[in-house]
């Protein structure tokens, strides 16, 4: 396969370390866990891998011999740029443990688990892929692995190949699953361990010990570029506004880190309008407000970004979608049955008075998305609504009325974007490079002392790689329950972007001079080699929230 000079370039970059990983490793308990909330339940559902401790692990001058491990890998959910590295930092991983430890990927995501498609990973391959952004590597699926047939079906592969361990690479719901799966094969003492590891650009993924998810870092750098980029553009042409929807489906994290380092009009956070129980006319008047404005000055440009997930966060729609959730569980198969056509009107006849009338307000491209197009684990797929273009339409129609009255005297013409694809599979900043091989080069050292139910963490991360911490924490402390399809399950709760938090609180503190200034940031592209402020920066969100 034909290279770029920069991948050439890059294939012989060598990720960094956190220094107690360099040598040989001792493992130190920390404090037992408990569920961060329904203790009860979670205790209950996981009897055998709840209250665990959290782990570290700690250099040694001894050298212990272990055995050969073989381990399976699964690449989950969405590309998140790094994935690669966390299999060549396993892959190297398993081999410092022991040279003839093997590694299987399995195909296409959880599917390749259950159907039986992998193949063996040599160095061969791996080396091909080492520091290069996408999941091709063995493919990634979003099949959701929570059927006991499933895990039977999965462990007759471990046993024929003599799979010790899987990883499972993915989000919350990927990982909740991994739990599920390394509680079911401790119960049934089937000698497989599971371990999973914290990956999503969405960045929802974090908690005390998962300080962020890979992907987040590198995604977002290639997005604020290109939002720098247009910046300049609208600060050159002086003649469009730009909505830019973020991806991100349930949390503003993506939006958020974006908006610091471009620091564009306007951004709406989707956790504030859920907390201030704004409606869709809100936020259309808060950003018309912040156009008039910006037109009284005679500058009729601007850039407002937008996360993915904004319509969920709305509180009256996501009142409609949650009732949407439990009436179409609750009838599937009757549901199933409706002529396309007619389905929307059956969706109406079913819904309360008021979320029916609600639900028929919307656009028809926005109703059917929320009623009929979901992503396997029941999630609406907000990365289909087009909510940039959905606010510039009605911010047009709002300010077009405040012309007759004399309250807008400007001009305003949009363009659209949506950016998450660009940036899902780029070749990983060094940090991501870095995070990413020492999460899958950790996991190979949970795995080796025996560790199942644990999710890999690499701690202190604005602090050079060097100082890093290793360990891990029981997948178990992360969860609570939830509804999910009418029932309610035990999940790893999502983490939302925190109002009190370090970097929400700055930017709030910064938004009204940038809605009416021009004070764009221009970050540029993602630079890898050169002077390490430059190249080895964390995302703002990271520092702000240690209060750097
Ligand atoms: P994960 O949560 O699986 O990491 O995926 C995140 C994401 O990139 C979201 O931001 C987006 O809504 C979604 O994937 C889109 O997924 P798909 O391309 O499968 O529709």
């Amino acid at each position: 396969m034909k290279k770029s000079s920069l991948q050439i370039a890059r294939a012989a970059y060598e990720p960094k370390l956190p220094a107690a990983l360099k040598g040989n490793v001792v493992l130190k308990n920390g404090a037992d866990t408990q569920s961060v909330a329904d203790q009860n339940d979670i205790k209950n559902l996981f009897p055998n891998t709840y209250g665990m401790p959290m782990v570290t692990f700690e250099a040694s001058a001894e050298k212990v011999n272990m055995p050969a491990v073989n381990v399976g890998v699964i690449l989950s959910g969405g590309q998140a740029p790094g994935g690669h590295n966390v299999i060549s930092g396993l892959f190297d991983g398993l081999k410092k443990i022991n040279p003839n430890s093997k590694l299987y990927g399995f195909l296409g995501g959880p599917s390749g688990l259950v159907d039986h498609k992998y193949v063996e990973l040599t160095a061969e391959i791996v080396d091909e892929y080492r520091n290069t952004g996408g999941f091709d590597i063995i493919g990634s699926g979003r099949t959701k692995l929570e059927e006991v047939e499933q895990f039977d079906k999965g462990l007759e592969i471990c046993k024929k190949l003599n799979i010790n361990a899987i990883v499972i690479i993915g989000g919350d719901d990927s990982n909740t699953n991994a739990c599920v799966l390394a509680e079911y094969y401790l119960a049934k003492k089937a000698g497989v361990q599971v371990i999973g590891c914290p990956k999503t650009i969405d960045g929802d993924l974090k908690n005390e010990m998962i300080e962020t998810s890979f992907g987040f870092d590198t995604a977002t750098k290639v997005y604020s570029e290109v939002i720098g980029n247009i910046e300049r553009d609208a600060n050159s042409a002086k003649k469009y506004w730009h909505f830019i929807k973020l991806m991100g489906r349930s949390a503003s994290h993506v939006t958020l880190e974006c908006a610091l380092q471009t620091q564009p009009n306007i951004t709406i956070v989707g956790e504030e309008v859920e907390a201030k129980n704004q409606s869709l006319d809100d936020i259309v008047t808060y950003i018309a407000q912040a156009v008039a404005n910006r037109a009284a000055k005679g500058l009729n440009f601007g850039i407002v970004l937008v996360p993915e997930g904004l319509i969920e966060f709305i509180p009256a729609i996501k009142k409609l979608i949650a009732e949407l959730n439990d009436m179409l569980a609750a009838n599937q198969a009757e549901f199933d049955t409706i002529a396309d056509d007619k389905k929307i009107d059956y969706v109406v006849s079913k819904l309360s008075a008021e979320n029916a009338a609600i639900f028929k307000s919307l656009p028809t491209g926005v109703s059917r998305q929320l009623a009929l197009e979901r992503d396997p684990h029941g999630n609406v797929q907000v990365s289909l609504i087009e909510t940039e273009q959905l606010l510039a339409d009605m911010v047009a129609k709002k300010l077009a009325e405040w012309k007759k009255d004399g309250k807008f005297v400007g001009k305003f013409a949009t363009q659209h974007h949506f950016f998450g694809y660009e940036g899902r599979c780029a070749a990983p900043s060094n940090f991501d490079a870095d995070y990413c091989y020492s999460l899958g080069y950790n996991a190979s050292m949970l795995i080796g002392s025996g560790k199942t139910g644990y999710m890999s963490s690499i701690r202190n991360t604005t602090k050079p790689a060097d100082q890093w911490l290793a360990g891990g924490i029981p997948i178990t402390a992360m969860m609570n329950m939830e509804k999910r399809n009418g029932k309610m399950k035990p999940v790893i709760q999502k983490a939302l972007v925190k109002l009190d938090g370090g970097p929400f609180k700055y930017f709030a503190s910064k938004r009204d001079e940038w809605a009416i200034e021009t004070a764009f940031v221009y970050p540029g592209p993602i630079q890898y080699f050169g002077p390490t402020e430059v190249c080895d920066q964390p995302t703002k969100t990271l520092k702000l929230e240690k209060g750097e």
